[in-house]
């Protein structure tokens, strides 16, 4: 049964973020008993349930009041920021603090034997991407006009595949984009995992414990630096 004087939180269920957001979870004292298809895990010595849900469903989740704190990918965060304010909402949120993973960087991406010398170079290019809010928010500052190509999966592979002229996608190594024939150009975001809280206020209790475990994460991530 949902109780809603527990503490909500919101993680990725799996994938990048999924293993490294328990972990530090766990750190902070949280015993969870995570059973793999379950949405819904109690924390055993906390008044704490986990929600463990796709990542782009978190910022949505916090927006709308629905969980108390989520963890996510700044680059989730900011591209759904965008998306409602262009639906003509008023997203809030409050940011807690900045994680020490999920690290990676939204760039550019050419056929290696494209020419590039500069942004301005896009001008009027198709690019494909699944941040089409965040490309445009750095284009638009440049000037730059271009056509979206919105894919969700398998972005390094539109240009061989006659979609588009360029792409904007994650990248943390880089061995994907040069797998693909592809270079990196230019970094138009940079991004890591954050902790968000929904906006109001909390319940007294849930405060007090936001409080306790903002006191853990600093001593976990200052014991690893
Ligand atoms: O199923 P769900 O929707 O929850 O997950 P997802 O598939 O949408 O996201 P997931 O698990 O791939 O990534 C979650 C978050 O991890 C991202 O939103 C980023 O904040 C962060 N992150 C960190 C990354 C990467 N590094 C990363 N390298 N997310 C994706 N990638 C992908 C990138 O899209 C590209 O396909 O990895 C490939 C490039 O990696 P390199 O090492 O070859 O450069
Ligand atoms: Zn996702």
């Amino acid at each position: 049964m949902l109780n809603k004087s527990r503490l909500r939180i919101a993680m990725q269920k799996s994938g990048r973020l999924s293993k490294e957001s328990k972990q530090l979870l766990e750190r902070c004292g949280i015993k969870i008993n995570l059973q793999q298809q379950r949405l819904l895990a109690f924390a055993e010595n906390m008044t704490i349930d986990i929600m463990r849900v796709r990542d782009d469903d978190i910022p949505g989740l916090i927006m709308d009041g629905v969980v108390d704190l989520g963890i996510i990918g700044e680059n989730v965060l900011e591209e759904e920021l965008l998306t409602r304010r262009s639906q003509g909402e008023n997203p809030c949120y409050i940011r807690l603090r900045r994680l020490d993973f999920g690290d990676c960087r939204l760039s550019m991406a050419l056929p290696v034997d494209d020419p590039w010398d500069g942004p301005l170079c896009l001008q009027g290019k198709r690019i494909a991407t699944s941040y089409p809010n965040l490309l445009k928010q750095y284009l638009d500052k440049l000037g730059v006009y271009f056509k979206p190509c919105l894919l969700n999966g398998s972005v390094e592979v539109a240009p061989r595949a006659g979609l588009a002229d360029a792409i904007c996608d994650l990248v943390s190594t880089g061995a994907t984009l040069e797998a693909n024939g592809l270079r990196e150009v230019e970094v138009i975001y940079r991004s890591k995992a954050c902790l968000i809280q929904r906006p109001g206020q909390l319940s007294y209790m849930k405060q007090t414990l936001v409080n306790k475990l903002l006191i853990r994460i600093q001593g976990v991530i200052q014991a690893r630096e």
